[in-house]
């Protein structure tokens, strides 16, 4: 484990340019908070969705059993408000990250299902939680990438008829094997994990960080205030994402001579 360090916020951050330059390989979690800035709620703020809606009444397979149009009504809204976002400086900060150490060294790893990170040239992303833009029938299974189109209330598949649902990973759902495995991989193997706008409340995802301390990784954790990660975390940087990720990025491409090769 690495002492944890109190720095001044410009130290702070010249410290962690300094960390991600000498690492071989990065892995980032994201949450809602990275999207905050192109106009998306998030989860648990004061303001945020689930506020305006219970938990259990919306992300979860009883709710969507016990009253699928409240649900698709909520994720209408969301597609909605997708379709009316851009990524924001901190999504295109996290994609010239992965240009600065190259794809196979990096692995953005994100609870939004909102797209945002694709949308901003990310590429080796691994959407624990699924992607609002995919829908999947209840019944064939068809999956099919809906763009944010609008949908009808209750959305039926063009195939067999049956109730289409958000391809998303609700509550008492599991994450997708696959997506999991790689990311656990990509934690294990990193040397810097960046935590990014996440309350670190929601798990098997906030359980990464912990691995990556276990794995010896250096936690860096950006947020607007302290969160459940906060005392895994080796460095916490304070402020908007989308101010602090640009900044990170400038100051390690600043580094002559450090530059992954
Ligand atoms: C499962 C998709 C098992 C849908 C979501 C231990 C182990 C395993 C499970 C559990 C466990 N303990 C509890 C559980 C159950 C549950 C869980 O974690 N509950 C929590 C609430 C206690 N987990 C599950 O049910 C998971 N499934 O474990 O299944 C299983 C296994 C086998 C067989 C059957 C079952 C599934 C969890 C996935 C749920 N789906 N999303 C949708 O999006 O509608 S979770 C949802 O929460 C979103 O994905 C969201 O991203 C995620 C986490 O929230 P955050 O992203 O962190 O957002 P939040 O608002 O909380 O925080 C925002 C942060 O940003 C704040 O800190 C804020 O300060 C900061 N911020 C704001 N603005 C900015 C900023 N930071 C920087 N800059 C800014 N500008
Ligand atoms: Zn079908």
């Amino acid at each position: 484990m690495h002492p944890p360090v109190d720095d001044s916020p410009i130290d702070a951050l010249d410290r962690a340019a300094r960390w991600l330059a000498a690492a071989r390989s990065v892995a980032v979690l994201t949450g809602a908070g990275v999207s905050a800035e192109s106009g998306l709620a998030t989860f648990r703020a004061a303001d945020g969705l689930w506020e305006g809606h219970r938990v259990e009444d919306v992300a979860t397979p009883e709710a969507f059993e016990r009253d699928p149009a409240l649900v698709w009504n909520f994720y209408n809204a969301r597609r909605a408000s997708i379709a009316a976002a851009g990524p924001n400086a901190g999504h295109l900060a996290l994609a010239a990250l992965e240009n600065h150490f190259g794809s196979d060294r990096f692995a953005l790893i994100t609870q939004n299902v909102d797209g945002l990170h694709a949308a901003a040239g990310s590429r080796h992303i691994l959407e624990l939680h699924g992607n609002l833009r995919t829908v999947r029938c209840t019944g064939c299974g068809i999956v099919t990438d809906r763009g944010v189109e609008a949908l009808p209330e209750l959305p039926r598949c063009d195939a067999c008829g049956e109730l289409l649902r958000p391809a998303v990973v609700w509550f008492h759902e599991p994450l997708p094997e696959d997506v999991w495995y790689e990311a656990s991989m990509a934690v294990r193997d990193c040397n810097c994990f960046l935590v990014v706008g996440t309350s670190a409340v929601v798990y098997p995802a906030a359980g990464l960080i912990e691995r990556a301390r276990a794995w010896d990784a250096r936690v860096i954790e950006i947020n607007l205030a302290a969160t459940e990660a906060s005392h895994r975390a080796d460095l916490s940087l304070f402020g908007p994402s989308g101010q602090i990720l640009p900044e990170l990025v400038r100051q390690l491409e600043s580094k002559p001579g450090e530059r992954s090769e």
